[in-house]
């Protein structure tokens, strides 16, 4: 047995069950072994016989550790950026009017078209090494920008090669229903008909997780989600959606029929809804990035979701439309600020509820068995992490039992 031990840190292990806040260990110890936790506690408890077969002991330095961050939902593999539309939002255009006047979603498939694989990948990069610098240790990546066959295996592709190519993990999504692509103007459902012979093509290919789509008025409706949903159960995989995000679409009632992992943005989640997704067990996953990049004024129901036991996870979002975003801290301090969530809620929000909304049962928590991803912080008590605005206490990233 080669253990490698990390002591002289208090420990977040964000466990529902340890009965304390964040599931709190002052002076603990953690033994891992390969990529997961062999034991975790109070360092005077530690059994004697980890403490033999210990390899190597790190000391953390009074560090503050948390689970490794997972980002449960992102756009982050695109091509271009926005920066332009920023400038016509602040002359007065809404985030609708441009999508209707052929920009936004529009325009990024347009450069993510445009750009080969090696491009995308550049282009992207940064912004996936931005979230691992804060600890990002899971990231979730949604197509939804190609919205064409090759176009999404390109861009779900160049997900995957990141988690080969960095120490990170990456889930990827098919969002084919994200936006209508231009030469289907006018014709939504032929386009969902594409979409049902992209979906199987690009599983074969092994390149889907889940599958998502963007149920709102500028995309698709709940009968076209729901084409959607069909498809993806038909092949096993789990479902997530955008819904009521501008408008109560019903899209949370329809995704929890379809016992949604997650239902996502959720600023116009009605009672129904709420309690729908209680019932199926999904994950509300809130991205206040999106919130405040739109100066959308109307909160998710915090208070509902809290009543009937929903999970909240928080998210970046991280998109170059609505929320171009590289910093889960700053969600953080954003799901406080606007949405009243504590620290500890905003914490378990990407942490042990992301977990949950990408349906990962061996992470999220710091536990023994769980794989062995967590984070030293130069920080004392964790609501310093939710605290700070724009500044990175990240000092070291363990992934899979190495440090990064
Ligand atoms: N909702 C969003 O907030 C993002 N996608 C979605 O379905 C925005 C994507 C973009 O504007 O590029
Ligand atoms: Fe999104």
């Amino acid at each position: 047995m080669s253990v490698q031990l990390w002591t002289g840190c208090s420990v977040a292990t964000m466990q529902a069950a340890a009965g304390t806040p964040y599931g709190w260990v002052e002076d603990a110890a953690i033994a891992v072994e390969g990529d997961r936790i062999a034991w975790i506690g109070p360092r005077d408890q530690m059994p004697g016989l980890l403490r033999k077969g210990c390899e190597q002991e790190h000391d953390c330095r009074g560090a503050l550790v948390t689970p490794g961050l997972i980002d449960c939902h992102t756009h982050l593999v695109y091509g271009g950026d926005r920066a332009h539309e920023f400038e016509l939002r602040l002359g007065g255009a809404s985030y609708e009017d441009i999508s209707r006047a052929g920009g936004g979603i529009a325009s990024t498939v347009k450069a993510t078209r445009a750009a080969s694989e090696a491009e995308l990948a550049a282009q992207s990069l940064p912004r996936l090494r931005a979230l691992m610098g804060e600890g990002v240790t899971t990231i979730e990546i949604k197509s939804g920008y190609g919205l064409a066959l090759d176009h999404e295996a390109k861009a779900l592709r160049v997900a995957r090669s990141f988690a080969r190519e960095q120490a990170v993990d990456v889930r990827t999504t098919f969002l084919g229903a994200h936006a209508l692509p231009p030469e289907y103007a006018g014709r939504a459902d032929e386009y969902i008909d594409d979409v049902l012979r992209m979906l199987p093509a690009l599983h074969q290919q092994g390149l889907v997780d889940a599958v998502d789509a963007f149920c709102e008025r500028i995309a698709f409706s709940t009968a076209q989600t729901e084409r959607v949903f069909k498809a993806a159960k038909a092949l096993g995989l789990p479902v997530k959606l955008h819904a009521e995000q501008l408008s109560d679409s019903g899209g949370a009632r329809l995704a929890a029929r379809y016992g949604a992992l997650s239902c996502d943005h959720l600023e116009w989640l009605g009672e129904e809804g709420a309690a729908a997704m209680a019932r199926a067990g999904s994950v509300a996953v809130l991205l206040p990035g999106a919130f405040y990049f739109l100066r959308d004024t109307r909160v998710p129901p915090i208070d509902l979701l809290r009543k009937l036991g929903v999970p909240m996870a928080v998210s970046t979002d991280c998109n170059p439309g609505s929320s171009p975003c590289t910093s889960p801290l700053l969600m953080l301090n954003m799901a406080c600020t606007l949405f009243r969530l504590t620290p500890e809620e905003a914490l378990a929000g990407v942490t042990r509820h992301a977990a949950q909304a990408l349906g990962l049962k061996d992470r999220g928590v710091l536990a023994k068995g769980m794989r062995a991803d967590f984070v030293l912080w130069d920080v004392r008590e964790p609501a310093q992490l939710a605290y700070a605005m724009g500044f990175n206490p990240h000092r070291q990233t363990v992934f899979g039992g190495r440090p990064r």
